[in-house]
C-alpha cells in the first residue's frame, strides 16, 4: 500500500510549474520550453562556464564597462541611493557598482531564496558597513520593497542582458513593473547586448568546446530526471539560429531522427529535424534600446559601450 503510494509520487525535485510548462510547451506546433528551466544546479554551473568562454563576450564586456564607468554612474546618481538589483547578484559586477556608489543600502531581489541568501551573505561580508536587505520575490510583478529603505531614492540594477530573454512585449511590461517597484525619481542601470555581426553572435552561442551545447541539452536530462521522462538525449543536437526580423539568437534542440518518448506517462513524437525552442536572446541597436526603454516608461540619460560596440550599459530615469 505504502509502496504503491510512493511509486505514484512524482520524482524528487519535482516542480509542478516545470511539469506544466514542459507538457504545454511540447504539445504546441512549435515545441518550446521557457528558458528559465535551463537553470537547474547543473545548468547554472554550465552557464558560469559559458561566461568564461573566449567566444562569449557579454559577461566580460559588461564587467569591464562597469569597472570603467561605475564612477560616472555614481556621479549622476549621487550618494545615498538604495541600490536594488533585479537578480541575486552573484557575479563580479555588483561589487564594482557598490564600491563606486556609496549606497544607503543594497536590496537584491530574486525568486530563489537559497541562492539569494548565499550571495547576499557574500556581499555583506565584502561590504561590512553596507546594509544588505534581500527580498525573495518574483520581480516580474511589482515588489513591495523593505519599509526600512525609507525615502532613499532608488537605483535599479539589471545587468547581464537578462532582459534579452524576453519578447519585446514582455520586456516592456517588465520595465514598467520595475518602474512601479522603484517608485518616483528612480534610476535604472541596465545591460543590453548589441546587434552585431551574425557569425560573431552564432559563435558566442555555439562555442568550440561545446559548453553551450551541454547547457542546452541539460534541459532534456533535467526533464528525464525530474519529470520521469525517457528522452534519448543523444538523439538531439544543439542548434543556434539568428532570427533577423526579430533581431534575436534562438537556441533549439533538434531531433536527429524520428522518435517517440514519454514524460510522466504522456506520449510525444518528433520528426527528424523538428526542434524544441529553448531560448531567445534579443539584441538591441542604440535606437531599439532607447525605444524599448521609452516604451517601458524610462528615458535614457547615458549610454556606455565598449570600443567594438558589442555591449551597452544604459542609465535611464523613470
Ligand atoms: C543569461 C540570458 C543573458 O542570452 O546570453 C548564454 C543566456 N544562453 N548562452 C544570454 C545564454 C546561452 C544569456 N543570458
Amino acid at each position: 500500500m505504502l509502496l504503491e503510494t510512493d511509486r505514484s509520487l512524482p520524482p524528487s525535485g519535482f516542480d509542478p510549474a516545470f511539469r506544466a510548462d514542459v507538457l504545454a510547451g511540447l504539445s504546441a506546433a512549435q515545441k518550446a520550453v521557457p528558458a528559465r528551466w535551463l537553470y537547474d544546479r547543473r545548468g547554472s554551473e554550465l552557464f558560469e562556464e559559458i561566461t568564461r568562454l573566449p567566444e562569449y563576450y557579454p559577461t566580460r564586456t559588461e564587467t569591464a564597462l562597469l569597472g570603467e564607468h561605475a564612477g560616472a554612474v555614481a556621479g549622476i546618481a549621487g550618494q545615498g541611493r538604495a541600490v536594488v538589483e533585479f537578480g541575486s547578484g552573484s557575479s563580479a559586477k555588483t561589487p564594482l557598482l557598490l564600491a563606486a556608489m556609496d549606497p544607503a543600502c543594497y536590496v537584491p531581489i530574486d525568486i530563489s531564496g537559497e541562492y539569494l541568501l548565499h550571495s547576499a551573505r557574500a556581499l555583506a561580508s565584502r561590504f561590512p558597513a553596507l546594509p544588505v536587505w534581500p527580498v525573495e520575490a518574483d520581480f516580474t510583478r511589482p515588489v513591495a520593497l523593505p519599509a526600512r529603505i525609507g525615502e532613499a531614492p532608488r537605483l535599479g540594477f539589471f545587468p547581464g542582458s537578462t532582459i534579452g530573454n524576453l519578447s519585446a512585449r514582455s520586456a516592456v511590461d517588465l520595465l514598467r513593473t520595475i518602474a512601479a517597484t522603484l517608485g518616483h525619481g528612480a534610476l535604472l542601470l541596465i545591460g543590453m547586448d548589441r546587434v552585431k555581426d551574425r557569425e560573431e553572435l552564432l559563435r558566442a552561442y555555439d562555442d568550440a568546446q561545446g559548453v553551450t551545447a551541454a547547457f542546452n541539452l541539460n534541459l532534456l536530462t533535467r526533464i528525464n530526471r525530474e519529470l520521469g521522462a525517457d528522452i534519448d538525449v543523444a538523439a538531439f543536437r544543439h542548434r543556434v539560429v539568428w532570427n533577423d526580423p526579430e533581431a534575436r539568437i534562438e537556441m533549439h534542440l533538434e531531433a536527429r531522427r524520428d522518435m517517440r518518448f514519454t514524460i510522466g506517462g504522456r506520449s510525444f513524437a518528433m520528426r527528424a529535424g523538428e526542434t524544441i525552442h529553448t531560448e531567445n536572446s534579443h539584441k538591441y541597436s542604440a535606437r531599439s534600446a532607447r525605444l524599448l526603454l521609452a516604451t517601458g516608461g524610462w528615458s535614457m540619460l547615458r549610454e556606455w559601450t565598449d570600443p567594438a560596440g558589442r555591449f551597452a550599459l544604459l542609465l535611464a530615469e523613470a
